[in-house]
């Protein structure tokens, strides 16, 4: 009884919105595809027709394509309700039902992720406009209750289209007839000209790729040195960048003095640089002015610690160096070492295969994390699980310390008078 009413309550709109002729299976030669895209900015989807061939042609004499029968069904996520059907060529359905989980379909195996619309143009004829080969044409607009995944057209080939069909008697393929599709004289069923879904699915999360990168002006700017950090964040996706943040923290060596960038805003005390969006292809960039006030390796990190959309390689603020959302740079003072001074230069764990050097040269036995020093020259090491990244890690430079005390000493002396 539910099975039969709804097979109704469905008929009754097909006969209101265009009959699809069940017998139409040959295809025209003059063939369409559709195409569903979505604009960021306004949420809006919109449905194309792409036209593999122009007007006029041997079947239209018009410079215009004319079509009375048209439908357009969509692959959506289960949770998905179409919303604000706006016509642009032709009147579309405005209400239509949501199709997949009735029980008239629980045969089928369809996945239970998904639903399906199917919206029907009305039959009376529609002026397309022009045709061009591989232009598409706009038909209509709508919008979705909330983000819930890609939503496509519906493939020729989709189960649903069998399910709907021998479980519903409902014909949910997509499809369009138009004045170029039909011969002129002596064919009466009209010919099928939609081919096939064109391009990928509509997604109203598009995936981004923004990468970051740091650098210094000065990699040994001497104690109380004044140096110039630089982060670079640029989007190097195909789809524009929102929300998007960078800590950038200053190491307790380093003393804040200044910042400039055209894009958002920095705060010292946090190290966050609120950038907002990033178009596609662009690059945004921040200094931050600094003063070195220790002696030894001082390190500057950033990383992108948010981002609306997600990026297809990295994740935001996961401290995961290898990413292409984080960078370091390293600035080296060198440092003072008096005779019985012993310094213990060390590196994180996890780092296999290392190597100390001294002025470039191996220090035989030196393979732990840890190293002593006690002589001035220039001290860096290697792993080989792990590259140092960005511009590489900066050496220790330790220096012949001014070794003498600074207490003044008051040293007695004698004057004697040699001659007369
Ligand atoms: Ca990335
Ligand atoms: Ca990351």
């Amino acid at each position: 009884m539910k099975k039969g009413l709804f097979t109704l309550a469905w008929i009754g709109l097909i006969l209101l919105f265009g009959l699809i002729p069940a017998t139409a299976q040959q295809l025209s030669t003059n063939q369409v595809n559709y195409q569903l895209t979505y604009d960021v900015n306004s949420q809006l989807y919109k449905v194309w027709v792409v036209p593999k061939y122009a007007t006029p042609n041997a079947n239209n004499s018009d410079t215009k394509e004319f079509g009375a029968t048209a439908q357009v069904s969509l692959k959506v996520p289960k949770d998905f309700v179409i919303q604000n059907i706006t016509d642009i060529k032709g009147f579309w359905e405005k209400s239509p039902l949501k199709l997949g989980s009735q029980s008239v379909f629980s045969s089928a195996g369809l996945d239970p992720n998904y639903n399906y619309y199917v919206i029907g143009k009305a039959p009376t004829e529609t002026n397309y406009g022009p045709f061009v080969s591989g232009a598409p044409v706009a038909l209509f607009t709508f919008k979705g209750n909330s983000c819930n995944g890609p939503v496509g057209i519906l493939a020729k080939n989709d189960p649903f289209v069998a399910a709907a069909k021998n479980l519903a008697l409902l014909n949910t393929a997509c499809s369009f007839y138009s004045r170029s599709g039909q011969a002129i004289s002596g064919n009466v069923v009209p010919l099928e000209q939609f081919i096939e879904k064109l391009g990928p699915d509509a997604n109203c999360n598009p995936p981004i790729d923004l990468s970051l990168t740091v650098a210094t002006n000065n990699q040994q700017p001497g104690l109380n040195g004044i140096i110039t950090l630089t982060v670079t964040v640029k989007n190097e996706g195909q789809n524009p960048a929102s929300g998007v943040e960078v800590k950038d923290l200053l190491p307790a060596g380093m003393s804040f003095q200044s910042y400039a960038t055209a894009t958002g805003n920095y705060t010292p005390a946090t190290g966050t640089w609120t950038i907002g969006a990033i178009p596609v292809g662009q690059t945004v960039t921040i200094s931050v002015i600094a003063k070195v006030i220790q002696t030894g390796v001082q390190y500057f990190t950033a990383q992108i610690s948010k981002a609306n959309e997600q990026d297809v390689d990295s994740t935001p603020n996961n401290n995961i160096e290898t990413e292409d959302d984080f960078g370091r740079t390293c600035v080296t003072v060198p440092a003072p070492i008096c005779a019985g001074q012993i310094f213990e230069l060390s590196i994180p764990n996890g780092y296999t295969n290392i190597q100390w050097y001294k002025d470039n040269q191996p220090i035989s036995g030196a393979t732990t994390s840890t190293l002593q020093v006690t002589t001035a020259g220039t001290y860096r090491f290697t792993a080989t699980n792990v590259s140092c990244p960005t511009e590489g890690c900066c050496s220790y430079i330790f220096y012949e310390g001014d070794c003498c005390p600074t207490k003044a000493v008051c040293v007695p002396f004698t004057v004697v008078k040699i001659r007369k």
